[in-house]
Formats: C-alpha cells, structure tokens, sequence
C-alpha cells in the first residue's frame, strides 16, 4: 500500500500536505483530513472506499460526480452564492486522460475532494434543525429527478427488504458464529413483520412504485451545516442511486428521532421523538410534496418503521454471520444495536397512525396556501 502522501500526490491538488488525521466516524470508509500547508491552497478529505462493499468504484464514482455536477448546475441555475461550499468537489487524477476521481494503489482505492471549511456535522439534532434537514433532503430528491445520467445501484438491492430478509434467512440457515440459539426471539419477532414490510417491492412491481434518485444514507451526520445553522450541503454520496424516497425520508428518522445512539444498550432510553418526525415531515413535504405521488405520501409513516426493521434485520445479520460487515468495537456490538432497533420500531408503530393524521393535515395546509 502506498503512504497517504504518495496518494495524495496522484491527485491534482493544491499546495503541499501539512498533516493527515482521520475524521468522521463512519462505518463502511476509512476517511482523512488533509490539511495543507498554504493559507491559499484547500484542505481535502481523503477517503479509502470500502471496495469490498462497494465493488463497482468506477460506477460508483461515475454516479457521484454525475450527481455533483448536475446539483452544482441546478445552484449556479438559481444563482446561489458560495458553490463551493454547497456541493463536493471531487478532486481529478494527474494527468489521467480519463480524468477519473479515483486512484487504485494495488491494494485500495482512494479518492479525494475539496474540505468544506466552517461546516459542521451533527449526531442528533433538534427539531428546527430536523426541519431544515427534512426540506433539504427533499429539494437533493427534487433537484435529481430530471438527471440526464442513468446511475447504477452502487450496492444492488441496497434498500431491499426482499434482499435483507432473504440474506437474514440465509445467515438463520447456516448460523455461521453459532449464536442462533441466543437470538431465536428477536429472529422470530422480525420473521413475524416479514410480509409487511416488503410491501414497497410487491408495489413496485405491480408498478404502483416508482424509484427515483435518493441518497440512501441520510443519517443525520451526512448533512453539513454552516455556523449559523444554514444547510450547506448533503455528503456521503456512495449510496446514491436508484430507491424508493422511502429511503431517505426513513433512514434519517431512524437515526434522528431516536433518543438515543444506534448502539446505546440503554433499550428503557430508546425512544421515537414525534417533535424530531413532525418537524422534519415538515420540511420534507415542503420540497418534495410537488414530485410524490399519492402511495409514496401515503407510506411515509410504513417508511419510517422499514428503516429501523431493516437496520435490525441487517445488524442481526452480520452478528449471526460472525460480524464481516459492519465496524464493531465488542463482540456483542452488532446484537447491541439490533435490539436498539427492534425498540425503536416498536416505538415507531405505536405512532404510525399519529404520523398519518399529521402527514394528511399538513399537506392540507401546503395545499391551502398554493395561491
Ligand atoms: C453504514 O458508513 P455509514 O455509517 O455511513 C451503512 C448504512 C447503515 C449505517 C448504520 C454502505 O453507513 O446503510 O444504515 O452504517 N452503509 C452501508 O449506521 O452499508
Ligand atoms: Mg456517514
């Protein structure tokens, strides 16, 4: 492998490295801050893509830069200020007549784009922030439905629960760490919500569905922010592609109205901030209500329990596969998080009627002030 500063030196940069640190707290990349020298030069982040979850990085990588320059056109279109700082930059090779955005060193694949300086990332929220969050994961939707560029599914049947259900049958089949026996409830208890929660893919195929361009990881902390608490950009880009909006509209509850981290133990603390689902509702259908249609409206409140089914069923997964997916830092870290999950539905389904009367009466009032 070769050192951080013979990567770096693939890309067309500018100025020379001061220091490399990690940053961020990802699952899946391992991701660097690279600070350099000059008051003139950018900073950049450098990242090594997990290329054994994400296995197409040149399709992966066409997607993103597909998606940045198409929303860097939409805000030069509606003559926003300070671009740079609304979009990432991802950072060319050197002399590449390709002009590709990612290096391969042997071993690993790297990429690099442009730091976004005075921006801020947060892991819980309050509702006025959720509120901005929901309307701007709604506008990154709405800005992307009419893209010229077909994207790939960057992991296929990513946001599928047929897919997840069926992998979970197969890790119950061959109990590969044999801890089967110690989670035969929770099993049962998630087989249970099997034919429910795969609505999406039966509609789907009966065409009642359709998929558009979502971001398919907009857990809180994939949204930067400015000082003043203004939406800058959404990054974490790897999983945009084609889904259901139920994608971006569910995973961001499921990481924000929980009361708690997605791994706290504390299961009598976990709880479903309906403060944190009406504001970002809000916010949502203010920019989204123009493109959905009447199902995608109506199965909000269904979104926003699929996402912590599914983040259960996939956490139980790897666990019963002998933890090969996801970063743990203890040996019961994936078993933690499942039941963290499993609570957090329970907590979703008890409010999913309050949600619907919530979602049908603003969009009345969205409606009512159309002039
Ligand atoms: C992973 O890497 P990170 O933390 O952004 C995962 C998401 C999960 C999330 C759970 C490619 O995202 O789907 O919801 O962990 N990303 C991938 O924390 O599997
Ligand atoms: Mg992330």
């Amino acid at each position: 492998m070769e050192k951080p500063n013979e990567i770096i030196a693939r890309f067309s940069t500018e100025g020379t490295t001061d220091t490399v640190k990690p940053l961020g707290n990802g699952l899946i990349n391992d991701t660097y801050l690279v600070r350099t020298a000059e008051e003139s030069a950018p900073d950049y982040v450098l990242q090594r893509i997990n290329h054994r979850i994400f296995t197409d990085i040149e399709g992966l990588q066409r997607n993103i830069v597909a998606v940045t320059s198409h929303l860097r056109r939409r805000l030069a279109a509606e003559g926003a200020a300070d671009i740079d700082r609304k979009v990432l930059s991802f950072i060319p090779l050197r002399d590449d007549p390709e002009g590709r955005t990612y290096y391969f060193d042997g071993e690993n694949y790297w990429r690099m784009s442009r730091f976004i300086p005075g921006a801020f990332t947060y892991d819980t929220v309050d509702p006025h922030y959720s509120r901005m969050a929901g309307a701007a994961f709604g506008k990154f939707q709405a800005d992307l439905v009419d893209i010229p560029a077909q994207l790939v599914e960057t992991i296929p049947d990513f946001h599928n629960m047929e897919f997840r259900l069926h992998q979970f049958r197969d890790a119950i089949e061959a109990d590969a760490a044999g801890r089967l026996d110690s989670v035969r409830p929770i099993v049962d208890d998630l087989l249970r919500r099997a034919h429910y929660m795969t609505q999406a893919e039966r509609l789907h195929r009966e065409g009642l569905l359709p998929k558009r361009v979502c971001h398919c990881d907009t857990k809180v902390n994939n949204m930067m922010f400015d000082a003043d608490g203004n939406v800058l950009c959404v990054i974490d880009l790897d999983t945009v592609m084609p889904s259901y909006i139920f994608s971006d509209y569910g995973d961001f509850l499921r990481s924000a109205a929980n009361t708690v981290a997605e791994d706290s133990p504390e299961l009598d603390k976990v709880d479903f901030r309906m403060d944190i689902f009406r504001a970002f509702t809000e916010g949502y259908l203010t920019s989204a209500a123009g493109f959905l249609t009447a199902t995608e409206i109506e199965l909000l409140p269904y979104a926003a329990a699929l996402f912590p089914c599914m983040q259960a069923v996939r956490f139980l997964t790897d666990y019963l596969n002998g933890d090969t997916y996801y970063k743990t830092a203890y040996p019961d870290h994936n078993l933690v998080r499942t039941r963290n999950q499993v609570r957090l539905l329970e907590c979703v389904e008890r409010n999913m009627p309050e949600m619907s009367r919530f979602i049908e009466s603003k969009l009345a009032e969205i409606a009512n002030s159309r002039p």
